[in-house]
């Protein structure tokens, strides 16, 4: 894993002094970053609202997107990319919903780049007003580092996972603006302590807002609808 991003060439550098591999690494970043720049200003050209989504591998992401594509697909235009490593079962998922979706397979890559996206969004129709949903790798480490050109990045954990992901992962919770803490319905056997993470969540990052949801029982979705809607300013809703 890592050999496209450098993340794993970074952790040599740390044991073995290795500092050309930590200008590639930066080279490759700024290079990302630049074309994501770029992406960034297509889309908020085309007013379309762009979220990178992240997560664990199994956290409900294709879940909580089926589900609101099916809710508020009447409302909103909603275009989707998929990112894993292979098949198209995720982008299979959202195509029953209707909304046009292309499925990216990253092969032994852990993460979407700026590039993935890129052409990603040379074979979707996203109509101009949508919301764009990036599926990214389940991953809580590498996507963090890459700028997809997004215009809000949402991490969902799930209760499953147990106590102290925001101070192991710091990288992938400083930098969201919201968290989805899902499949609450599983609290009432699980040992997850929703204060305690909330508590661990303010020391990396203390503005991301938290929401709990279950994306299969439905709770808190109505605040993840609300939220989403109070993001699209660019849009003027008829009254
Ligand atoms: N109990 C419960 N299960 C859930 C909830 N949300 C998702 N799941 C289940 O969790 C499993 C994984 O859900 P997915 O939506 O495929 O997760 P994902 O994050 O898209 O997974 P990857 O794309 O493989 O990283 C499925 O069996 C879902 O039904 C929830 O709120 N509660
Ligand atoms: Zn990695
Ligand atoms: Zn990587
Ligand atoms: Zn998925």
């Amino acid at each position: 894993m890592c050999e496209t991003c450098g993340c794993s060439d970074d952790a040599v550098v740390h044991h073995e002094g290795h500092s050309h591999t930590v200008v590639l690494e930066q080279d490759v970043l700024a290079k990302n970053d630049h074309l994501a720049g770029h992406t960034r200003q297509r889309l908020r050209d085309r007013d379309v609202f762009a979220i990178n989504l992240m997560s664990s591998p199994g956290a409900g992401k294709t879940t909580l997107l089926e589900r609101t594509v099916r809710a508020l697909g009447d409302e909103l235009p909603f275009a989707v990319v998929e990112g894993d490593q292979e098949t198209q079962l995720d982008a299979s998922r959202i195509e029953a919903t209707g909304a046009p979706v292309v499925q990216i397979n990253t092969g032994a890559g852990c993460h979407l780049d700026a590039t993935m996206l890129d052409s990603a969004l040379g074979t979707l129709a996203v109509a101009p007003g949508s919301v764009l949903f990036v599926e990214n790798v389940g991953n809580l480490v590498c996507p963090a580092l890459f700028d997809l050109g997004e215009a809000a990045r949402v991490v969902i954990l799930s209760v499953t996972e147990g106590p102290g992901k925001p101070l192991k992962y710091p990288h992938m919770f400083a930098s969201t603006d919201l968290v989805l803490l899902n499949k609450v319905d599983l609290l009432p056997y699980v040992d997850f302590d929703v204060a305690e993470f909330n508590h661990d969540l303010g020391h990396v990052n203390p503005r991301a807002r938290v929401l709990e949801l279950s994306a299969t029982r439905g709770d808190g979705l109505d605040s993840w609808y609300s939220w989403l809607r109070a993001r699209l300013p660019l849009r003027s809703v008829p009254s």
